[in-house]
């Protein structure tokens, strides 16, 4: 079994198959941030602050079993492409952002999502047609009135006949359709739905003990089998270990670097 690159899994003792990593990718501007925000804490700031790249790490306890949620928010400039290799190959489930006003960015998530499979093609077992990543195309910003840029056929194109992928028109901001999309993801790459934000109860870092708990006693809570927690200063993994955690999901690393694995 992989080890996962995660220092909580001693704390709460969990199983390296509950660890998983949701990474957001897209041009600067789209909207990254503003959804990842609105998966945390429910809301989303007015206010651009570019992003570098943002570590977060959700707890969740869902019927009984403990899971870790650990979200990599990408830059949308990109200025090392190393690094954006690297998070193609940590991730497990994608979340790629346009904007519908903006050309572009789409295809920039055109060139992302191929960036993807030809990436991960080069793990265990794998090849460019079994590839199979969940992974959700967001055409985000719906509440606008704007002049579409986007057409729909090129949208259908891009997404169908592919069973891991789907596509939603969301807005971060009126909070449209964000809740469906990630209940969507997460039921492709076969997680839990209740990860998503309406579906569990949120509780603070100060309950953290409740996960080793079956189910919680709270009388806010109505959902007694399902709770959330936002793990508060989470730290992204050393860079070391995530290329030994790719090390060891490629085949070795002679066979890796004969696929072309190459992290630089
Ligand atoms: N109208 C509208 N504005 C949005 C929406 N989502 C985000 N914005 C705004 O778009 C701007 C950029 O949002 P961010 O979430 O910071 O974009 P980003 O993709 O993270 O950008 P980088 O970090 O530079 O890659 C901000 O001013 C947001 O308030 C939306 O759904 N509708
Ligand atoms: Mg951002």
């Amino acid at each position: 079994m992989i080890k996962k690159m995660s220092n909580s899994e001693n704390e709460f003792d969990i199983p390296a198959k509950n660890c998983h990593r949701m990474v957001i990718l897209g041009s600067t501007k789209v909207g990254k941030t503003s959804i990842i925000s609105r998966f945390l804490n429910e809301r989303v700031e007015d206010q651009y602050t570019p992003t570098i790249e943002d570590f977060h790490r959700k707890l969740y306890s869902i019927r009984g079993d403990v899971y870790q949620l650990d979200i990599l928010d990408t830059s949308g400039n990109h200025p090392f492409p190393a690094m954006r290799r690297l998070s193609i190959l940590t991730g497990d489930v994608f979340i790629l952002v346009f904007s519908l006003d903006n050309r572009e960015s789409f295809q920039e998530v055109q060139r992302l999502k191929r960036q993807i499979y030809e990436t991960k093609s080069c793990l265990r077992n794998k090849t460019k047609e079994n590839v199979d990543v969940p992974v959700v195309i967001c055409g985000n910003k719906c509440d606008r009135d704007f002049y579409r840029e986007v057409q729909e056929e090129e949208i259908e194109q891009l997404v169908g006949g592919d069973e891991h992928c789907a596509y939603f028109e969301i807005s971060a901001k009126k909070n449209t359709n964000v809740d469906q999309m990630f209940q969507t993801l997460f039921s492709i790459a076969k997680l839990p739905i209740e990860m998503s934000p309406g579906r569990h109860c949120k509780v603070s870092v100060q309950s953290c003990e409740i996960l080793h708990r079956k189910s919680l006693r709270n009388k806010k809570c109505k959902d007694e089998n399902a709770y959330g927690i936002v793990a508060p200063f989470a730290r992204r993994p050393s860079v070391q270990s995530d290329l030994m955690y790719i090390k060891e999901k490629a085949i070795g690393g002679s066979q890796a670097k004969e696929k072309g694995c190459i992290i630089c």
